[in-house]
């Protein structure tokens, strides 16, 4: 399969977060992509391409305005403050707050649309956000050029950024718009399967009321896991998209076998669904020494869940999302997409 990669990625990099009363180093870092890319190469997975540039259409399509300028210029305004480093929000809105209007500070911008204090803006970070969407992109127009399989190396990741706000390493989520524009461009029904070990909150928050997309994601339970306030089992879509969202919380320690059992039958309900296209967001922070998760699969796991999505038999566009143990992130991504390939 074709590999989709941009060195633009580098220009995100997060000079730290703020985890549990420290400020450490950012674990989503661009180590994470070039380890993934060593591995592509190593493993002959396929030719290695640079992404087509497109407009901001495709984005516009799944985001926010506001969000979009907010990610454009929060840093540039940063420094117009007089302040040094990467801009951060310092707080969030809460019940009974006002939401009905958009503050104009750069401060309450952050506020009104980010979730989380680990999720930072640098000066070209925008380039890196950008150039991850048209990494995605270009993997979508891949599949419409008819091949069955191509691998968007996106980063940074996506599947936490939802229409109006970013958070957990994510800007915009390259996932949902993959799939949008898969959706624009004539395909009917398109199944996104999220296996990064975090809820995919913002992939369901984006597609929780429509019926075009089956969204299903399997994470740690949000009782024990971030982001917390999302991916419960009872979240199963709204209105016409009722019986389109799936979540498989497992709780810390999970293992294959409860793992692959959960795997297997949101496999099965997207069989079932008859999609057109099945977009992965490929997340492979689910290994047993990942730094920030709790699940425990190894590296035969992961050859595993890509011989389970192979079965599927559908045009399959894998987007990278999570994977935090760098030394490891090239084998167990690329054992999926081996896996994948048989
Ligand atoms: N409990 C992705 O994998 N911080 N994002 C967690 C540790 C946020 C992860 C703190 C984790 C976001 C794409
Ligand atoms: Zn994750």
């Amino acid at each position: 399969m074709k590999i989709v990669y941009s060195a633009d990625h580098f220009l995100h990099h997060a000079p730290g977060e703020l985890l549990f009363g420290e400020f450490v180093p950012a674990f989503e870092k661009p180590e994470r992509a070039e380890l993934v890319l060593a591995r592509v190469r190593e493993m002959e997975l396929g030719e290695v391409i640079a992404p087509q540039i497109f407009p901001l259409e495709p984005i516009t399509r799944v985001h926010a305005p506001g969000l979009m300028e907010l990610l454009q210029s929060a840093h540039k305004e940063w420094v117009e403050l007089g302040r040094s480093g990467a801009a951060y929000p310092y707080t969030w809105p809460t019940r009974g707050m006002r939401m009905d209007r958009v503050p104009t500070s750069l401060d309450g911008r952050l506020a009104f649309y980010s979730f989380d204090c680990g999720t930072a803006l640098t000066a070209t970070s925008w380039q890196a956000i950008k150039s991850s969407v048209d990494v995605a992109l270009t993997g979508a127009t891949l599949l419409q050029g008819g091949e069955r399989a191509a691998f968007s190396l996106c980063r940074p990741p996506g599947h936490h950024a939802g229409a109006d706000h970013y958070g957990g390493y994510c800007f915009l989520n390259n996932a949902a718009i993959a799939a949008q524009k898969l959706l624009d461009d004539g395909a009917k029904r398109v199944a996104i399967l999220d296996v990064d070990y975090h809820h995919g909150n913002g992939t369901q928050q984006i597609f929780y009321n429509r019926d075009d997309v089956f969204f299903v994601s399997l994470h740690g339970h949000p009782d024990q896991e971030y982001p917390y306030l999302l991916g419960f089992e009872d979240e199963k879509g709204a209105g016409k998209g009722e019986g389109y969202n799936l979540n498989f919380p497992l709780h810390w320690g999970t293992e294959w076998p409860g793992y692959e059992a959960a795997l297997q039958e949101g496999i099965k309900r997207i069989a079932a669904y008859a999609p057109d296209v099945v977009v992965v967001s490929l997340g492979v922070d689910t290994y047993k020494d990942d730094p920030i998760s709790h699940f425990k699969l190894e590296h035969e796991h992961f050859t595993r869940i890509g011989a389970m999505i192979k079965a599927l038999n559908k045009p399959t566009l894998f987007v990278m999302e999570g994977g935090y143990a760098v030394a490891e992130i090239g084998i167990n991504a690329v054992n999926v997409l081996t896996g994948f390939k048989g």
